[in-house]
């Protein structure tokens, strides 16, 4: 066989596989069989010495076409097939646009905060000014402008965490109070609620040593019990249903004389009784007084023109009781088969 024969032979043979390629790697590997260094084009110029000198011109020109051709027919193939992977991986990545969508997992508000708004809604709504104030205080807020005297348990190390001998944790949101009395004009009347996070040593079902109160002021002339007792009355009713009944029974808290405590009838049972209400039929869900003198004297304000009244209850606690909760650990153990429930 002649030298052009084998070329046109091996042209043939080159296309065909060039053709069959599936991959631009399967390409590349037969650019490197037929056109690469140890590939027979490499071999058949080597051999162009043993071509008689007339023939040359005419091999040569051969070979250079055979080459052009397989160069040119490589390229036109690497096009197609790099269209041909762009397709597929288009096709691949095809969006079934028929597909139910997918939701986007969608948080909710926590128990006590959905009870803390709802307390502050209600109050709002009577009038009052929501006001917050540092957790950390000292001494003299905390304890000092609020008639608690230097041997209150309250102040014992036991009870209340000290950062310093002055600064600690506010065990009560009251400091806010009285912050707000000194921020005013003296005499200027008051109605605020403050709630937030109080921290006191203990913990079990029913004592966190953080939790959240709402403390409530109001401070005018000619203020009365009456007031602090329709006031609550009305909250009650907002908060636990429109057939709640409310009761007054004397107490005793160091910032407000006369005090109280305030039960409302067992939202469990009705008032029959129950476990709940250990059988009385009654609820302890606030603390409440008049403001005592001494508190208002301190913070600038007179008592012979200027009186008012003085509550706090705990967040937890109505919730407790609004949702009917027995363990007050369930809301800070962030188990979200608890939390969930309140979606
Ligand atoms: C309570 C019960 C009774 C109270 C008193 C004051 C202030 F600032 F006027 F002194 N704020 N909150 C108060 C009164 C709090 O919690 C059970």
């Amino acid at each position: 066989m002649g030298m052009k024969d084998m070329l046109l032979e091996l042209r043939e043979k080159a296309l065909q596989d060039l053709q069959a390629a599936k991959d631009s790697q399967e390409l590349q590997d037969l650019k490197v069989k037929y056109l690469g260094r140890k590939g027979p084009m490499t071999e058949i110029l080597r051999g162009m010495g043993k071509v008689p000198a007339a023939d040359r011109p005419k091999i040569g020109e051969v070979v250079n076409q055979v080459k052009q051709t397989l160069e040119q027919t490589i390229r036109d193939r690497a096009e197609i097939l790099k269209e041909e992977a762009l397709k597929a991986k288009i096709a691949n990545e095809k969006v079934d646009i028929t597909l139910p969508g997918r939701k986007p997992a969608c948080g909710h508000l926590h128990p006590l905060t959905l009870t803390a708004r709802e307390i502050k809604r209600i109050f709002i709504h009577m009038g009052f000014d929501v006001i917050e104030g540092p957790e950390i205080d000292n001494d003299y807020f905390n304890f000092e402008a609020l008639n608690l005297p230097k041997d209150h348990p309250a102040r014992d190390m036991q009870d209340t965490f000290y950062i310093t001998d002055n600064y600690l944790l506010r065990t009560q949101t009251s400091g806010v109070q009285a912050r707000t009395m000194q921020a005013h004009e003296p005499n200027t009347p008051i109605r605020m609620i403050s709630p937030g996070a109080v921290y006191r040593n203990d913990y079990d079902a029913t004592h966190s040593p953080m939790f959240h109160q709402v403390e409530g002021l109001v401070v005018d002339r000619d203020i009365s019990l009456a007031d602090l007792k329709g006031t609550l009355e009305l909250f009650c009713r907002e908060m636990f249903g429109d057939d709640v009944k409310i009761r007054l029974r004397p107490s005793y808290f160091p910032f407000t004389e006369p005090s109280c405590e305030v039960d409302i009838s067992c939202v469990i049972c009705g008032g029959k009784g129950c476990n709940v209400c250990k059988h009385s039929g009654w609820l302890e869900i606030l603390g409440a007084g008049e403001v005592h003198p001494n508190v208002l004297k301190m913070s600038g304000y007179d008592p012979s023109i200027m009186n008012g009244y003085a509550f706090g209850m705990g967040i937890e606690r109505i919730a407790m009781l609004k949702y009917g909760i027995d363990d007050l650990r369930l809301f800070f153990e962030n188990d979200l088969r608890f939390i969930r429930q309140f979606r």
